[in-house]
């Protein structure tokens, strides 16, 4: 990239304090989100993807499982939610058909389970602890990667405990890390429109500080391409930055591309292509502290998720294998990709695969096909 090239796109300031290591300010976190030159900005996010991870490109084998879709929260863009037991399509698995559907995998080499749930009013506690106890029953070597910050805040609520009881008692019975979903904006303005009645912006950072001087680590995600300003999407990112400043112990920031189909927000468009590598890329470029960004192929596309990754992103989540909430709300990916799948799409993308952990320990490095 020339430097005329980045002085026309009006970032040939910023690329020499991101080549010095110096911090982005709040504005020009917003002159990044605002620069015509898609191109130019991908150049500089591909620089420090480059400068921490080279060409190497992280996926695992991991397992979606979701056990109830009964939520009391009445999120706008939420299309997977039935508010109440018994309305059509609401469903509330035992938990052995949860077990079942790890048992049914035992031939998989399966190194992660992510669960997101609904806000379920009638569930016991002992639900969730008791999931978390069978399911490393069965496999006790597999990462449980379950909860967001809005369910704990929920189980604090519901069940008379302290956030802090709540994560400590989840330990015990297995949680290893909490997802990072639910985050959605922290701005107030958009929290109260899309989803006002689940946990603010606040708490769920809190919870996620509790979580990690409890040892435990995150990831967190950013919802985007619905009613928030590029103010608000700086706002977030510099929130989130501010947590990692103190803490250490976020693992990835994950943005999530809103999709419209079957909820309250219908009539937004989805966010386009070009949106989502910028909102890739200026991450990459603000989060200077977090060490993997990941584009989510369920939520950009497999597509989008491959040109991602010379646009600041280092990592493509998994193979998932049961996702519900970008389907119901219009995904048309697979439901699942197997590891070799994913590992073409980053040999093809001249990307280097490298199959981790949750913790991102190196599992496997794929021989070259
Ligand atoms: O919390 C819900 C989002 C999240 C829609 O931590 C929607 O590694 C777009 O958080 N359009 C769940 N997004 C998924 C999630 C996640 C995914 C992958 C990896 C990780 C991780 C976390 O999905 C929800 C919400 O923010 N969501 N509905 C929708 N219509």
């Amino acid at each position: 990239m020339t430097i005329a090239r980045l002085k026309s796109a009006g970032l040939a300031g910023i690329a020499d304090k991101v080549e010095a290591r110096a911090r982005l300010t709040f504005d020009e976190g917003r002159q990044l989100f605002q620069a015509p030159d898609l191109l130019a900005l991908g150049w500089l996010a591909n620089r420090e993807r480059e400068r921490r991870h080279g060409a190497r490109t992280y996926f695992n084998h991991n397992l979606r499982l979701e056990a109830t879709n009964v939520c009391t929260a009445s999120c706008l863009f939420c299309s997977f939610a039935r508010l109440t037991p018994g309305d059509e399509g609401a469903h509330t698995s035992t938990i052995d058909q949860v077990l079942a559907k790890l048992r049914e995998r035992a031939h998989q080499p399966l190194t992660e389970i992510h669960i997101v749930n609904g806000l379920h009013p009638d569930l016991p506690f002992s639900y969730y602890t008791e999931l978390l106890r069978g399911l490393k029953r069965i496999r006790p070597d597999i990462h449980l990667k379950c909860f967001t910050a809005v369910e704990i805040a929920f189980f604090a609520d519901l069940y008379g405990k302290t956030d802090e009881q709540v994560l400590v008692e989840l330990r015990e019975a297995g949680l290893d890390s909490l997802p990072g979903g639910g985050a959605e904006i922290f701005a107030p303005r958009v929290r109260q429109k899309i989803c006002h009645d689940k946990c603010d912006g606040d708490r769920y950072i809190a919870i996620h500080r509790t979580a990690h001087r409890l040892g435990m680590r995150t990831n967190m995600t950013m919802l985007y391409g619905h009613i928030e300003t590029i103010d608000e999407r700086v706002d977030h990112l510099l929130r989130i930055r501010a947590l990692q400043d103190e803490t250490g112990g976020l693992q990835a920031f994950i943005p999530l591309a809103f999709h419209p189909d079957n909820n309250q927000m219908r009539k937004l468009p989805a966010p386009s292509a070009a949106d989502t590598l910028r909102v890739l890329a200026v991450a990459r470029l603000l989060l200077d502290n977090v060490d993997h960004i990941k584009a989510y192929w369920i939520s950009c596309g497999v597509e989008v998720a491959q040109a991602a990754l010379w646009f600041g992103a280092d990592d493509l989540d998994g193979t998932v294998q049961e996702e519900t909430i970008y389907h119901m709300a219009g995904s048309s990916t697979p439901t699942a990709l197997s590891t070799g799948d994913i590992e073409r799409l980053i040999l093809d993308a001249g990307r280097e695969p490298i199959e981790r952990d949750t913790l991102y320990n190196v599992v496997r490095v794929p021989a070259a096909v």
